[in-house]
Order: C-alpha cells, then structure tokens, then sequence
C-alpha cells in the first residue's frame, strides 16, 4: 500500500458517508426513552464573531471526544449547536465595515458551521439554532414577560455600571477591575432606569443547590459562586436618631463589637444620605457626592483607598449604651449592599480605623484576643469583651448572639443574613440585542406587548445604529417606536432598550432538542427526553456570569411550572485556554495563532489530538510548547501500521502476552476516559500503537492478535482523530463506518494479573508480605519494598548495604545500623 500518510484527502469522503447515515444523530429528539443511557453533552455555544479560533478548537476537541466515546459506548447522544448570534461586536463591525449587524453575524455562522464540519465535529445538526432570529428571541420576550408578571422582571433607576466607549451599561459580572471586560475602558456609575431580573429571589437557593452539583462540578467553580452569592449572616440593628421619627437601621456582621460603635457612615448615594442630611451640611455634602461620583463599588471597597467623607450634621443614639455618635456620609459605604448604612468600629475594622483617623474620630476597643495580637496590627477576629457594660469578660461569640437577642427583645434589632448577589441589570442600550417587550404610555405606564403580538422584531431601517449618550439605537427609530398602546389604544412608545445576550444564552440548551418548537420558549417532550445536560463543557470565564444566570432562569422557570428540574447541568468541565509563550492570544500582542492555518499545514485530526494531548482539559494549552508535527507521525504511524497487515489474519486468537498487553492497555484507556483523563488516554493509545508495531516488525502481521489490537486501536482512535479512523479502518479491510462498531471490550481473563505474596524480610527478619503481579521485575519489586512503610520504619537510619531480590516471591534488605 502507499506508504504516504496523507492528513488532507479524506475529509470530503468521510463527512459524506457520516451525513449519509446520519452518524450523529440521536435516536429521537422529542420521542421516548429507546433504553439505552442518554447523554446530552453541550459545550456553551458559539459567538459568531469571524470564523472558529484556537479556542474554539479547543473546547469542541474535548466535547467532541466525551461525546464520540459516549455514543461509542452505546449511550444515546445529542451533541448539539447552535449560535449565539446577538451581542455588541456585530455592531461595532457593522459600523465599522458599513454592513449590517445581521449581514456580519449570518455570514461568520455559516463560516463556522462550516469549519465545525471539516474538523469532523459530530454535531446533531437538527438543534441549529441562532438566538437572533426572530423565532427564538421571541421567546426572550415571551419569558421576559412570564417573569415580570411573577415580580421577577422590574424597572428601576440606579446607579450602573457605564462605558463610555460601547456607550452601554454593564452587568457587575462584565465589569473587571474596575473596568469594562469588552474594552478596557473604566467604567463609571450612571443613574439610569433599567430593567432588572431579580436574582436576589434565589439567592439562597443558589447555594442551597449547589449540594447538587458538589463532586461534579469543578470546586473552584463552586467557591467562586458561593463567593459571588456571598451569603452573611448578621444582624440588623435600629439607631434612634435625633430629630427624626425613623430609626436608622444597619447591617452588621459584629454585633459583638455593637459597644464600639462610635460613629455610622451612610452611603454618599443613598436615600438615607439624602434625608437624613442637615440644612447646613447641604453643601459640603453635595460638593462630596459630586467629587467621589465615578467611582466603582471595586474601587468603593478596596481597603488601601484612601478614605474621605463628610458629615451630615446629625447624631444617632447607640441602643446599646445609650452614647450619642455621629452620623457621616462616605463612599465607602455601598448604597445597595446591607441597609447603605453602617455602625463604624473603629478598633476592630481597617475600613472604619482608616477613616477614624482621617476625620480624628474617637476609638474605643471592645474585644481583647485570646492572645495578644501583632501591635500596631488590629484585631478582627474573636475575643472577650471589655468596655462593654455587663457583657465585660463575655466571650465575643456568645455575647454577639446574647447582644442581638437583648435588641430582638427591645424591637431595636434582629438576626438577619445578607447577601452580596445583586439583581441582573439586563437592559442595554444597543441596536442588535432582543427588544424589550413593553410598550411606554402616557395613560396607563407600562403595558406589557400582548403575546400574540411577539415577537416584537428589531426595525429594518429608519435607525441610528451609532449610540449616543446613553440613548439606544432604537430609540433614533421612530417610526418603530411609536405604536398604539396595547391597553388603551391611544398613543404610546416601545421601550427602546434591548436584553443582555446572557438573557438569550441563559435557557437556549432547553430548545435544541426542538428548535422550531412554537407552542412555547422549548418542547416538553424534548425536555423529558434530554435534560438536564449531562456533560456541558465551557470556559472558567463564565464561572459568575453564565453559569449563575442559567442557574437563576432554571429555578424561575421550575418554579413557573415549565420545568421539572432546578438544576441545568448535571456535570461541568471546563476547559482551559489556548495561549502562545505563556500570553493570552491577541491581535495587539501579534501572537494570534489561526486556526485554519493549523488545519492547513496538519489536517484537522492532527489539531484536534494536539488539543486534547497537550494536558488535562481544564489546563491552558501553551501551543508554542506542543506541535501538531507530532501528532500527525502518530496518526500516519496507525495508518501505515493499518495497512501493514496481510488481508487476512492466520489462525485463531489464543491467549498470548500480546494480548495481555493489548486488552490491559484497552482497559486503562477505558478507565481513563471515564474519569476524562483524555490526555492520558491518548498517551495509552499511542503505548498500543507501539507494541502492536514491535509485533508487525517482528513478523507477527498475520497473528490475529495483532489484527484484534489495531481494531481496538483504531475503533478507540475514533474518538480524537475521526478521519484518520475511518481511513485506517478501511485499510484493516472493514468497512464503513468505525463508529458503528462501538468502543472495544478488554476480556477480564486477559487483563487480570497473577499475583504472588512476596515477603519481604530486613536482616533476614519478616516485616512485610506484599501482593505484588506475578511477573513483576526484580528493579519493580525492589522499589516497591524498599517503599513498604513497614520496611521503612524499621530501617530508620539504617544504611542498606544490599538488597536480596528474587521476584516475585522473596526480597531480603541488608541493613548495618550504626
Ligand atoms: C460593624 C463591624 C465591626 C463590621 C467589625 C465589621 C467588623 P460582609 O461580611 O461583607 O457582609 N458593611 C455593612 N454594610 C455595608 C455597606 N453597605 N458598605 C460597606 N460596608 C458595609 O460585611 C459586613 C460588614 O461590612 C458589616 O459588619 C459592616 O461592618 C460592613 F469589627 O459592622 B460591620
Ligand atoms: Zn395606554
């Protein structure tokens, strides 16, 4: 045969063959359980901005090797795709290139799906959706409603997160370090009335859940959401305040420390701040407020911020003590965290003793640790009271809990918990995004779009597409704008704001399994049959963001009576990043690898087995450290090795030590992919490919052992390096297709090992007997006695001078002490 391994020339026919028989297809989408175990592997769906990437690359090698091995097992698999096709880089393109958002967004998606093809990823292509069309984010605004009608779905103003480049508002998740995640612009506070999903509802049942998915999502995922959440528990505490009938309440972790409370701050941006300032306060106050303006609650928090705030010309009576205190306004109090008050402790907060210090506030310490502290350092932590009336000498746990009970009593306090999770800002004030389904009028206020008017779709024409100053693109479209309100008739105006594209990605996974399903947002039929997802697979990134609002929309719609499950997905891996010498790939650091290039020199099946290869999945992938060159010697290695073997095997199988190696090496690969261990596989196949080549070389091509191994090989290979499979598979004289003949069994007899006792003596004394195989060499079994803890202890500092190993039954440890 030609001896030429070619990694180009077998695409077309093998995506040919594979859409013939409709390989990745499932059983049935919306129909009933065929028996066998279903697997619905998702990896986050694409955004169409240009053509697929390293990264991308990436995460669909993963899935699609978990989804191949699956199906290949005889699971039944949906493997879906769709795009999600709204969001601002559509825009900027457009404006840009003079094209239309949708022009730019449907041509890089057929770019994509085409690419996805001839890297052989085994899509079920019937879920293709694009969350722009209008088939699909009707149903945005169709939930959008359902939410709004359970309270779920408000309007508000508040200071919000602002970019003044993509002249948009941003959710707390988009802000990173103070800055915008799109452009790195700082981004400043704006009051704007938006519209919010109210996460806070489920903030406890976040948490709660996520015993759910404990041991199946990765940890560190689960910790920065239990962080995102930020669950306090706490007490609120009223302070009466001169002059003023409402007492002012606060949110504080410490009431243990309530006796040093020496003065409270209430947010410069509160309500509070704004009523409960004096006359003559008035215009130091406004002066304040307007010079500390743009700063982002990140910048509001840090502790090594400087601290600076005025007062407000009232005071407060401690309920505890009866001490009268001082009232300031300050930024580093949030408005929307807690009560947008605090008690000040001085003493015992950085925060507080910072500011102390920069207005010359008094100080008074109230918890003494166990151990003296670091001096100069202060304490935070627990201790015993002083200063503290009749709780002197209490410990500062108890005496929180007796504090709080006293105020309870008094109706001046009570337990509470407080979390940091804030609301969902999902408005945006952008062109190519799904428009909110209100309509604004003079008479009735705000009046949801009937249903059977949906979808509201985006106007043709008649638009500004570029922003300005905070109005949306929409708003420039009169025409579309001004409509007869749904309640009254008379005149009335569309709300000119569109949804955050993490609305459309928050539930797209539920209408895959019927994407053109029109009795509502997904099919029920569908939804028993597929999900949850079993294995959804996606960046880190998405950790707070995506994950969280997929989890929240989940929960509403389970408790909307639409679903029967609170949780989306059942298993998360995520996959790492594909960077180039240690930096993340840009276009401004010039070290952007392209993708299509890589296919082009190596072949897709080369690329994807580099992706996989290169180290766990959830690590990033240093591609100026691996080469696809490698990998293609692999796989031409297999396909010679193929093509090696005499058209017919000679005689019968029968046990041999071929066939040990093969079935043990088959059972490792087996065990490893179950635990997704996918590089390591790889590196077991590669083992395989190896021993089965020794044998060719040593005239054992027609022995049908080896003839079974390269079957095995090749079936397994499928998974990583699909064409390469398929090829080899015809050139071992089968035929089409490999996937049909399922993931190879290792025969137990063959894998087992005969074990031996082997004893283990020091100075000719028994210490140890260990089960060890019974071909085990001397070097493997000396190591492993000299590891034996039993031998190690008993040596201590011994110095051994010989070791006696007669494998597997016998090793004798020569030891001199001194
Ligand atoms: C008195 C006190 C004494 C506090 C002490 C802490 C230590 P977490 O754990 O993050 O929930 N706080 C309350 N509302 C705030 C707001 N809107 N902006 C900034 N800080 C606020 O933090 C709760 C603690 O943060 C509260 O407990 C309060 O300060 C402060 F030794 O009250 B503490
Ligand atoms: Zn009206």
């Amino acid at each position: 045969m030609d001896d030429a391994y070619n990694p180009h020339i077998i695409l077309d026919k093998w995506m040919k063959v594979w859409d013939l028989r409709g390989s990745f297809e499932a059983s049935s989408l919306t129909g009933t359980d065929d028996g066998r175990d279903r697997s619905y592997v998702v990896s986050m769906l694409p955004y169409p901005s240009g053509d697929l990437h390293m990264g991308h690359a990436e995460v669909y090698s993963i899935s699609d090797a978990m989804a191949r091995y699956l199906r290949l097992r005889g699971a039944d698999v949906l493997n879906a795709i769709g795009w999600d096709s709204f969001g601002l880089p559509a825009e900027n393109a457009a404006l840009k290139r003079g094209l239309h958002p949708r022009t730019w967004t449907y041509e890089n998606i057929e770019v994509q799906a085409e690419s996805f093809r001839r890297m052989g990823i085994s899509f079920d292509w019937r879920t293709r959706l694009h969350t722009s069309d209008p088939e699909y984010y009707r149903w945005n605004q169709w939930l959008f409603l359902r939410l709004r009608e359970h309270g779920l779905a408000y309007r508000k103003e508040a200071a919000v997160n602002w970019c003044s480049t993509d002249q948009t508002v941003l959710a707390n998740e988009q802000v990173v370090d103070g800055k915008c995640e799109r452009c790195g612009t700082v981004v400043i506070q704006r009051a704007l009335t938006q519209w919010f999903f109210k996460t806070t509802a489920y903030a406890q049942r976040l948490l709660d859940d996520m015993a759910e998915l404990e041991g199946k999502w990765p940890d560190d995922i689960l910790a920065m959401q239990r962080n995102w959440i930020g669950r306090s528990e706490g007490a609120h505490v009223d302070f009466a305040v001169e002059g003023r009938a409402e007492p002012l309440r606060v949110f504080t972790t410490r009431p243990d420390t309530l006796f040093g409370a020496t003065f409270m701050v209430a947010a410069v941006d509160s309500a509070i701040a704004e009523d409960l300032c004096a006359p003559e306060n008035r215009e130091s106050f406004e002066a304040y407020k307007t010079s500390v303006a743009s700063a982002t609650d990140i910048d509001r928090l840090a502790t090594n911020r400087p601290k600076t705030g005025v007062p407000l010309g009232r005071y407060a009576i401690n309920p505890v003590n009866g001490e009268r205190i001082p009232i300031y306004a300050s930024d580093y109090v949030l408005a929307d965290y807690g009560t947008g008050v605090i008690m000040a402790v001085p003493a015992h907060d950085q925060r507080d003793a910072d500011f102390a210090v920069t207005l010359g506030l008094p100080v008074r310490e109230v918890i003494v640790p166990a151990e003296a502290g670091e001096p100069g350092v202060l304490w935070s932590g627990p201790g015993t009271l002083v200063s503290s009336g009749a709780y002197d000498g209490h410990d500062s746990v108890e005496a929180g809990t007796a504090i709080v009970a006293e105020l309870e009593a008094a109706g001046r306090g009570c337990a509470t918990v407080n979390y940091r999770l804030r609301d969902w800002l999902l408005s945006r004030q952008r062109f190519w995004g799904t428009p909110i389904p209100i309509v604004h009028c003079p008479a009735c206020g705000e009046v949801p779009v009937p249903d059977e008017q949906l979808p509201v779709v985006l106007p043709e024409d008649g638009y500004e597409l570029k922003p300005t100053d905070g109005r949306s693109p929409l708003a420039t479209a009169e025409a579309w704008v001004a409509v007869d309100c749904p309640a009254c008739g008379g005149p009335a105006s569309r709300d000119t704001d569109t949804m955050d594209t993490f609305v459309d990605s928050s539930w797209y996974f539920l209408r895959y399994p019927n994407p053109d399903y029109t009795d509502g947002p997904f099919d029920p039929a569908g939804i028993a049959r597929w999900l949850p997802i079993d294995e959804y697979i996606g960046g880190k990134e998405h950790a707070t963001g995506h994950l969280m609002y997929a989890r929240f929309m989940t929960k509403a719609l389970h408790d909307l009576g639409l679903l029967p499950f609170v949780e989306p997905f059942t298993r998360l891996t995520n996959q790492g990043q594909v960077v180039m010498d240690g930096k993340a790939m840009s276009k401004s650091l010039g070290n952007l690898v392209n993708l299509q290039e890589q296919i082009g020199l190596y072949g897709p099946d080369a690329v994807r087995v580099t992706m996989v290869f290169a180290g766990p999945p959830e690590d990033d992938i240093d591609w100026a450290d691996v080469s696809p060159a490698g990998a293609v010697k692999w796989l031409g290695r297999v396909w010679r090795l193929a093509g090696d073997l005499p058209p017919a095997a000679d005689g019968e199988l029968v046990a041999s030590e071929l066939r040990r190696e093969v079935h043990r090496l088959v059972a490792d690969t087996t065990t490893l992919m179950d635990a997704k261990r996918l590089n390591v596989a790889i590196a077991q196949l590669m083992k395989l490919t190896t021993v089965l080549r020794r044998a060719v070389d040593a005239g054992q091509a027609a022995d049908p052992g080896v003839r079974e191994g390269a079957q095995m090989l090749v079936r397994m290979l499928s998974c990583f390096a699909p064409f390469t499979a398929e090829e080899a598979w015809e050139r071992l004289g089968k035929e089409a297709s490999v996937i049909d003949h399922g993931w190879p069994d290792a025969d137990p007899e063959l894998v087992a090992r005969d074990t031996a006792v082997c004893v283990v003596q020091v100075n000719g004394k028994l210490r140890d007997r260990l089960d060890v195989p019974a071909d085990i060499t001397d070097a493997d079994l000396q190591a492993l006695a000299l590891g034996s803890e039993k031998v190690v202890q008993d040596v201590g500092d011994a110095t051994v001078t010989k070791v006696i190993v007669r494998a597997p039954k016998l090793v004798n440890i020569v030891v001199t002490r001194s």
